[in-house]
């Protein structure tokens, strides 16, 4: 008798859910992407940056050759370093770059209130900076010797656009206004802000914006892991400095649209290895 009503109890939930309106949406659940970046083109990569005629040159290789990071290459597993992965929402095939992503209740606000690029041995580090809406890109300089910063702020960032000397070991907050995401049209996804220094013209490095957290940059295996990301069928784009949008969804390079994907609930999805060819000279 007791068994008889343990039952019945356990199945009046099941009734309420079936009777819930089509209308109520199921609950966001999350997941990990990972996956890995491996350069296939033809271009050298690794290269020395050019110091030649600089009066900072021997201060700069005191300790060792500067390797430019605009391809950079793992030799050992042809690892892409420095490629900017993100996810947009999916609408009818095409990936809607303004529509607000599931952010996951833990990440709703950025843990950092901050994010700094150094510039230690005449290079920007990291090259890449992504942030976050509502954080402050900070200009360090912990070397000996004096650094231009140059951040271009472009769209709604406009207003950013910075100019500073950054004598040694100076920090200072960059920008007037709160970082927004950069989109320079209605559609677009949103593009990076560069950053220069005028007093060594091999270092550039770049500033992202994002309104949320399902973002990554590649490391030196080229590999990247997304942790607490919606799941679901949602959009992933690329970027690269040397191709700009690389993942196109037939593999054509230059193809902000990226490529449809499927994100398991409360399991890794592993979306395996994306070689990425050279831009068409025709482009
Ligand atoms: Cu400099």
């Amino acid at each position: 008798m007791r068994i008889v009503r343990a039952v019945s109890l356990l199945a009046l939930p099941l009734v309420c859910a079936l009777a819930l309106p089509a209308r109520v949406a199921a609950q966001q659940e999350w997941g990990t992407l990972q996956g890995q970046v491996l350069y296939v083109g033809t271009e050298k990569p690794n290269q020395k940056a050019d110091l030649s005629g600089n009066k900072d040159q021997k201060a700069c290789e005191k300790k060792g050759t500067i390797i430019k990071d605009d391809l950079v290459v793992n030799p050992k597993n042809k690892g892409l370093r420095w490629v900017v992965v993100w996810l947009t929402v999916d609408n009818n095939g095409e990936a809607d770059h303004a529509a607000a992503l599931p952010i996951h209740p833990s990440l709703k606000n950025p843990k950092e209130k901050s994010v700094a690029m150094d510039q230690p041995c005449c290079k920007f580090e990291p090259h890449i900076v992504t942030l976050r809406e509502g954080q402050d890109f900070i200009g360090k300089n912990s070397s000996g010797l004096t650094h231009n910063m140059r951040v271009i702020g472009v769209g709604p960032n406009s207003n950013n656009t910075a100019n500073l000397i950054l004598p040694a070991k100076v920090e200072q907050k960059i920008g007037k206004l709160p970082w927004k995401v950069t989109v320079t049209r209605p559609g677009r996804p949103n593009i990076p802000n560069l950053v220069n220094c005028d007093l060594h013209k091999w270092m550039s490095g770049y500033l992202f914006v994002f309104a949320h957290p399902s973002f990554a940059v590649t490391d030196e295996d080229g590999k990247f892991t997304i942790e607490k990301v919606p799941a679901g069928k949602f959009r992933l784009v690329m970027w690269h400095e040397k191709d700009i949008f690389v993942l196109g969804e037939k593999g054509k390079v230059g193809d902000f649209n990226g490529r449809p994907i499927t994100i398991k609930a409360k399991e890794p999805t592993d979306l395996g290895k994306f070689e990425l060819k050279d831009k068409p000279k025709d482009d």
